[in-house]
């Protein structure tokens, strides 16, 4: 069976225990390859190598390093069809969705962070002609970057294009769930010349390999997208080193509907906050709040385009939804449409599996699912769904909208629909959340800042917030 190797110093290389784990493909239930199952010395290994190569790769000319990423973006570009079927097969999404969305994503992800610090500029200041300030940047070393499986090299490139930009080397640890196309970067990294030890991939579990990526004191700084569990104990595993951490965590965002809302551009939109990639994305709006003079045309309307919504064969170019990624997921999800239930909810569509050919049989697929009718104070209004399962709840007042939509210990995302501009930017003022989308859902542009409040993370990526967060600042006081 198909084996899927570390990318250590340049060359594939077998975990030193010998052990891999069964990787499943989700339309089949099937185990289909084989990821490695690496072992602390596995990730000491990596870290030295990115250690040892640091040196040399941040005394590069900046040229030279950029020219790199503009290299591997071209490379992403030109395997574009082959990364794609790699990600569905590994993740579950559809074929078309990793063309359109995942893979041109990672390769905008180097083209951008290559244009974001060609261009990057310093400040200085004067005092009275008599003494200069200025600022110079410097890379802090080797970079652990953990990545989750909902977006797996869309969300790994965001992180390896910064921290190599800037100057660091890298050690990436993917999700054990996806590790398909990350396995494949190394290919991509040989055939744009990266120097060996620059950027290297350990595959396997997230308690060893990932805990001894974020214990080292040789890794000065973390950037991990996952979830927020995790984030807290790399916070506690980090803080005896006083490594700088970045952190992405879960969300609980809402989808705000104002009774003025145009339901054509609408309704659209809000399927796709809904149930893009399952709804394994950690800015999906899990929670409808609509005002009630729209609620029942509204309900009506969503539930109508639910039921329109094609799940099944990832490789279908009609599939919007795929199966979920794991068997582990799946009984979560399942799990908790069974505890909306227990909460006297209404299944207005879905919560069932959808009716499809034999080979597909045993994959993880579930319909798209909307609930009504449950209390506000519901813990399916608190906790992370991560998958195609919304809850729709009217609200007399916008006031009472923010209030609901700011209820829970998250704080990513929240999306707002309505004709009024003045509106909607009044409530996107008392959200408490790092993006508010207006009249759109995850148009991403990527100089703007990305993070979460209170626990959907710390921190702020993209743009020159990814350049603060991979450099440390340093000022240089001159007396004339
Ligand atoms: O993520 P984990 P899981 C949410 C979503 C999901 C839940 C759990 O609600 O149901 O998180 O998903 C690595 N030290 N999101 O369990 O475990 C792990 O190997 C270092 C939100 O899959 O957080 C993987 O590479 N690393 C989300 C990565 O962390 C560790 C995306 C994420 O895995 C580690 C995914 C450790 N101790 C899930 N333990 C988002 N924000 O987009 C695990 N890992």
């Amino acid at each position: 069976m198909e084996k899927l190797l570390n990318f250590i110093n340049g060359e594939y290389a077998e975990p030193s225990s010998g052990q891999f784990l069964d990787n499943y493909n989700p339309s089949t239930g099937e185990v289909d390859s084989l990821v490695a199952d690496s072992n602390e010395m596995d990730m000491i290994l990596a870290i030295q190598a990115a250690n040892k190569a640091f040196d040399r790769w941040k005394k590069r000319p900046l040229k030279e390093r950029v020219d790199y990423l503009f290299k591997i973006s071209e490379l992403i570009e030109k395997n574009a069809d082959a990364l794609a079927e790699a990600e569905s097969r590994d993740q579950g999404k559809p074929v078309s969705l990793a063309k359109k969305v995942d893979i041109p994503r990672a390769a905008l992800n180097f083209r951008f962070f290559a244009g974001e610090i060609l261009h990057h500029k310093e400040v200085s200041t004067d005092v009275d002609g008599k003494l200069l300030n200025y600022t110079l940047r410097q890379p802090l070393g080797v970079a652990g970057l953990i990545s989750p499986w909902n977006l797996p090299l869309y969300l790994l490139t965001w992180k390896i294009a910064p921290a190599l930009a800037c100057g660091n080397t890298a050690v990436c640890k993917p999700s054990e769930f996806t590790s398909r196309t990350a396995s494949m970067l190394g290919e991509i990294f040989n055939e744009a010349g990266l120097p060996p030890g620059v950027c290297n991939i350990v595959l396997g579990r997230g308690e060893t390999a990932g805990q001894t990526l974020v214990s080292h004191p040789g890794v000065p700084l973390i950037s991990f997208t996952g979830g927020t569990a995790t984030g807290e104990k790399i916070l506690k595993s980090t803080a005896a080193h006083f490594k700088k951490v970045s952190l992405e965590l879960g969300g609980k965002n809402a989808t705000i509907i104002l009774k003025d809302a145009d339901l054509k551009k609408t309704i659209p939109g809000v399927i796709n906050a809904s149930f893009l990639n399952q709804g394994e994305v950690c800015l999906c709006g899990e929670k409808i709040l609509v005002q009630e003079e729209l609620y029942d045309e509204f309900v009506e309307k969503f539930v109508e385009a639910t039921k329109a919504i094609k799940v099944g064969d990832p490789k279908d170019i009609k599939t919007f939804m795929g199966p979920l990624v794991s068997k582990q997921h799946y009984d979560k999800v399942t799990g908790m449409i069974e505890m909306a239930k227990n909460d006297q909810g209404k299944i207005l569509v879905g919560g069932d599996r959808p009716d499809l050919p034999d080979d597909l049989k045993k994959g993880y697929f579930l319909n798209p699912t909307v609930i009504t009718d449950i209390s506000n104070c519901s813990e399916l209004h608190q906790t992370e769904v991560f998958g195609p399962v919304v809850t729709i709840q009217p609200f007399k007042y916008s006031a009472d909208a923010a209030k609901w939509a700011n209820n829970s210990e998250y704080g990513l995302s929240a999306s707002i629909w309505t004709e009024s501009l003045t509106k909607a930017h009044k409530l996107a003022q008392s959200l408490d959340v790092g993006t508010v989308w207006i009249n759109t859902w995850l148009n991403r542009d990527l100089r703007v800042p990305f993070g979460g409040f209170k626990h959907s993370g710390q921190g702020r990526e993209g743009g020159e917030h990814s350049i603060d967060f991979f450099t440390e600042q340093k000022t240089v006081s001159l007396q004339l």
